[in-house]
């Protein structure tokens, strides 16, 4: 890792919301980071490498505390990846998470790179009902639905969604990704049309066939 980009690593590892943030802004402004190193290399790893012990008291509200720095900075690159854009592909993308899953900082980023990507991208986000979900798709009539299941007792509620939207609007494309469709077979389980794991999958996604 450079070494800018590590001394944002350990800013945020130490919970300095104010440097971080600061930072995160200069490197961007000077062309210093990337939006894809600065989300895979610096932010994302910042959350994947915390790990709670049993009886570890100051884990789960640490991981809030970085849980939000990481949220702050990921608003700041709003006017960069406005500026960086392809141009519009007349492709639309809802970007949802089932109920009671409140993990959304990867939805957030597969948002921000379908905008990347030159998709029209509707983040929904975390903890979505599925009569909001249906409605969202009857309404916005998206092409894709992208779906991010983090916690694995909620591919149930995904395979419902899946059902519910295709139900809803038979053209849709349901992409599915996160944690919890790394599972063997989760994809069947599921019944979505296609897993998609990386940022750099969606830059490379040409609206493959079902
Ligand atoms: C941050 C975090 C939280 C935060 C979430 C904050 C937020 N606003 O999102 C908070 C504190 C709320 C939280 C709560 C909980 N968490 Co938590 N959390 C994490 C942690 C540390 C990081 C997750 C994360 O954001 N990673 C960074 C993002 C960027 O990565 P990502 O989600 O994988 O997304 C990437 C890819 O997967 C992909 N992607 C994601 N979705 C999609 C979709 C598509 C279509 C595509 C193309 C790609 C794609 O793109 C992203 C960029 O590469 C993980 C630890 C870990 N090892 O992951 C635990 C973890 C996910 N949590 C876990 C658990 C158990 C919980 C809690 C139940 C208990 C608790 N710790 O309080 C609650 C449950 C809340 C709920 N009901 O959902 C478990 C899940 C285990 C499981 N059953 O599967 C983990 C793995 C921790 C562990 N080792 O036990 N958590």
């Amino acid at each position: 890792m450079k070494k800018t980009h590590e001394s944002l690593y350990n800013l945020i590892a130490n919970e300095n919301r104010d440097e971080s943030v600061v930072l995160a802004i200069n490197l961007l402004e000077n062309k210093e980071i990337t939006i894809k190193e600065l989300y895979e290399n610096v932010l994302s790893a910042s959350l994947y490498n915390i790990v709670c012990n049993d009886g570890d008291k100051e884990c789960i509200w640490r991981e809030h505390i970085r849980s939000a720095i990481v949220r702050t900075i990921m608003e700041c690159t709003t006017p960069y990846i406005i500026n960086e854009k392809k141009p519009n592909n007349g492709l639309k993308v809802i970007v949802v998470c089932p109920s009671e899953e409140y993990h959304e900082i990867g939805a957030k980023m597969v948002h921000d790179f379908f905008e990347l990507a030159g998709y029209q991208s509707i983040f929904v986000g975390a903890n979505t009902p599925l009569d909001e979900i249906v409605s969202s798709v009857h309404f916005v009539k998206p092409d894709y639905l992208a779906l991010s299941v983090t916690n694995y007792y909620n591919l149930v509620k995904a395979k419902r969604i899946v059902e519910a939207v295709k139900n809803e609007l038979p053209s849709i494309t349901v992409l599915a990704g996160g944690q919890a469709m790394n599972y063997e077979n989760a994809l069947k389980a599921v019944s979505a049309d296609i897993h998609l794991s990386t940022l750099d999958d969606i830059l490379k996604f040409k609206g493959d066939v079902k």
